[in-house]
């Protein structure tokens, strides 16, 4: 598998030297030192990924309702200095051996919660994932179990395929109970962020950022439709209020005469990477309503980190198709428009 692709340069050079009626096939000691050549690059990319892999910085995010509300980033090593906690369970997520026993070592939220301090009307944590998949915990049940940001399994750090380098888990064979509240489905992956409470909202759009009071005094629209939103939303018709992307990139003085586009960041690192952005035309900005939704249901609840919020992307059915793939980004953070 890891070679397919050094491969295939090799046989397409080879088909590159016939391309123009191949009289001459290249002879076998050439065809050596092409796959001699081939081999060792990929050996060579082969030892840089694992080289990148065990030196891979991996931060954790802390934010939301802690007691000062500001954001703080933990560090791979600090995340080493904290992670005290050995659990040993089960794997929620080892179908090949669920009854096999674990050691995890990770740290444990309850000293998060100790250390960085939760307002006091909050009752929950939500975890978000590299891939934009997020879990929340009720705060009771954390103080309660040892519900853990595992870094280690068995003493080592844990792959990406399973889980790691931080996954969330649950003391399942301790406490076999915490499973009627929390199936396998809340192990969350690849954690990045632990967000206490929800956030309060805050788009930045180039040098301004506009908060809840600056989005409520555009013009408001109500949409009520199936979201497309990849979980913890209602499945069926659902009411969704915000404001048009339009209106918040004027109100932030952004020449829509003048982009051709917008970026759409959110907190989950799929929806940061440069390599893959969410982009809208502004063809498509100025003539659908794709909004900026803060505010859900009848009784128009602010959104809980829980769904993602407090800010996040829609769009309405008067939009042309294209749009239809693009993905309606949670925990909205940052506008770019794109010259
Ligand atoms: N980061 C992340 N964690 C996740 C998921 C996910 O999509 N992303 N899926 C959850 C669900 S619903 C289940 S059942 C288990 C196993 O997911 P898998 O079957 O996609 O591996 O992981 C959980 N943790
Ligand atoms: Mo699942």
């Amino acid at each position: 598998m890891k070679c397919l692709k050094n491969l295939a340069l090799v046989c397409l050079g080879i088909a590159m030297l016939c391309l123009g009626g191949c009289t001459e096939r290249p002879t076998d000691s050439q065809l050596a030192v092409w796959r001699r050549q081939a081999s060792d690059r990929n050996a060579e990319i082969v030892a840089e990924k694992t080289k990148n892999n065990q030196q891979r910085e991996w931060d954790l995010v802390i934010q939301g309702q802690t007691a000062t509300g500001t954001t703080e980033t933990l560090n791979w090593s600090q995340l080493q200095d904290l992670a005290t906690v050995n659990i040993n369970t089960v794997d929620g997520n080892n179908i090949v051996n669920p009854q096999r026993i674990f050691k995890f070592t990770g740290i444990s939220i309850n000293s998060l919660i100790k250390n960085f301090g939760i307002q006091k009307y909050i009752t929950e944590i939500t975890f978000v994932s590299y891939d934009a998949y997020q879990v929340t915990v009720r705060i009771e049940d954390l103080l309660k179990y040892p519900i853990i940001l595992a870094v280690a399994k068995d003493g080592e750090p844990i792959p990406r395929e399973q889980g790691g380098p931080i996954y969330l888990i649950f003391p399942y064979t301790q406490h076999p109970e915490i499973r009627k509240n929390y199936d396998e489905g809340m192990w969350a992956f690849y954690v990045t962020h632990v967000i206490f409470g929800t956030e309060s909202a805050k788009v930045s759009i180039g040098n301004s950022e506009l908060n809840l009071a600056d989005l409520d005094q555009l013009p408001q629209v109500n949409l009520t439709k199936r979201v497309g939103y990849r979980v913890w939303w209602p499945s069926g018709q659902v009411q969704l209020h915000g404001v048009r992307l339009r209106d918040v990139l004027s109100l932030a003085n952004v020449n829509l005469n003048t982009i051709s586009s917008v970026v759409v960041r959110g907190k989950a690192e799929v929806y940061r990477r440069n390599t893959e952005p969410i982009e809208l035309l502004t063809e498509d900005i100025l003539k659908c309503d794709i909004l900026l939704v803060t505010r859900w249901g009848q009784e128009k609840q602010q959104i809980p980190a829980k769904m993602g919020g407090p800010v996040t992307l829609a769009f309405s059915d008067n939009c042309p198709s294209r749009t239809k793939n693009q993905r309606w980004v949670t925990f909205v953070e940052e506008l770019i428009p794109q010259l």
